[in-house]
């Protein structure tokens, strides 16, 4: 089934290589890799299963306080709202608000994957068909192009999920002012993980059944798939840990013994214990992320917590 309003605001943006991401990552001291490299078709069906472990309560916390809230946030949000989500994914949180508006103007979700996002709205517009849904293929963190504002309604934005945690703070005050610009005269309703217990912390990336893991090695794992990396997946070490000063989980691929990664000709040496830096998941207190936000030009507004406060959607005015 066509999407009715997709096409005006369909067109690809190149991708930067992962071939020359990689080497990249391979050849500066630390080693570091974009996370953005762990979605791949595997790995985005490994952060699925992630969302699912017993231990990695983000999810299903943050779908718990859309479930208890989508009616306010719906309220905030008006009549004929074009809401804007970042980074789209399968949709599955945005629908609870969805559900709960009586007549947005359009929904406009920004993805990077064009294949996945169009699947995902093809699923939506099924069962919202008077939903105007108007897909964007790109990096979010990027300059982008967005339909016209509505003349009646406001510009809101969606960021679930604590993807904002991935960003170095610099990269964070940067999408923040960019979202602040996007969406002025509206708001952004924000997803963070905050600070909490570090046992809690550690095993939700260092899950029993290894899910997390597979999901860190898939880096590597795709490199041979796709770029033909000579390299043993076996011979690296899922290592996460709560670096508490800096208040972030890092994940590095970590090399058990001496060994040697192959891409293209080029040969890189890995040390015994050597890493591969893979993902910063930074953690935030309440009152610092309005703090941040602020500094991006976002006014605080309304905050909604589960009862353990370990997940908090923040309403930030534009
Ligand atoms: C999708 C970035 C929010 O940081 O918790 C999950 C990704 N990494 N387990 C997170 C992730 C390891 C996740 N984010």
């Amino acid at each position: 089934m066509p999407l009715p309003h997709a096409a005006p605001w369909l067109h690809a943006v190149p991708l930067e290589g992962y071939a020359h991401d990689l080497h990249a990552a391979l050849r500066q001291r630390p080693r570091s890799i974009s996370p953005k490299y762990f979605y791949d078709d595997a790995g985005s069906a490994l952060f699925e299963r992630i969302c699912e472990l017993p231990e990695y309560y983000p999810t299903r916390t943050e779908l718990a306080l859309l479930r208890s809230h989508a009616a306010e946030m719906a309220a905030l949000m008006g009549e004929a709202v074009q809401l804007i989500e970042y980074g789209a994914g399968a949709l599955r949180k945005v629908r609870l608000l969805l559900d709960a508006l009586s007549a947005p103007h359009s929904f406009v979700p920004v993805d990077i994957s064009g294949p996945h996002l169009l699947a995902a709205c093809r699923a939506l517009q099924a069962e919202h068909a008077s939903l105007a849904i108007q897909p964007v293929v790109a990096d979010f963190t990027r300059p982008h192009d967005l339909p016209a504002r509505p003349q009646r309604g406001q510009r809101v934005g969606f960021f679930p999920g604590s993807s904002i945690g991935n960003f170095s703070p610099d990269q964070a005050l940067e999408f923040l002012r960019m979202a602040a610009q996007e969406l002025r005269g509206g708001a952004l309703l924000i997803g963070v993980d905050l600070v909490k217990d570090p046992a809690v912390l550690h095993a939700a990336y260092n899950d029993a059944q290894g899910v997390t893991a597979a999901f860190n090695l898939n880096v590597l794992a795709r490199a041979q798939r796709e770029l033909g990396a000579e390299l043993d997946p076996a011979g690296f070490a899922h290592s996460a840990f709560y670096n508490a000063p800096l208040q972030r989980i890092e994940m590095h691929l970590q090399s058990r013994g001496r060994q040697q990664i192959r891409l293209d000709q080029r040969v890189y040496e890995f040390e015994d214990g050597e890493t591969l830096h893979t993902e910063h998941s930074h953690k935030f207190s309440v009152a610092g992320f309005q703090t941040l936000a602020a500094r991006a030009g976002f006014k605080a507004g309304p905050v909604w917590q589960d009862a353990r406060e370990w997940f908090a959607l923040l309403w930030l005015q534009a």
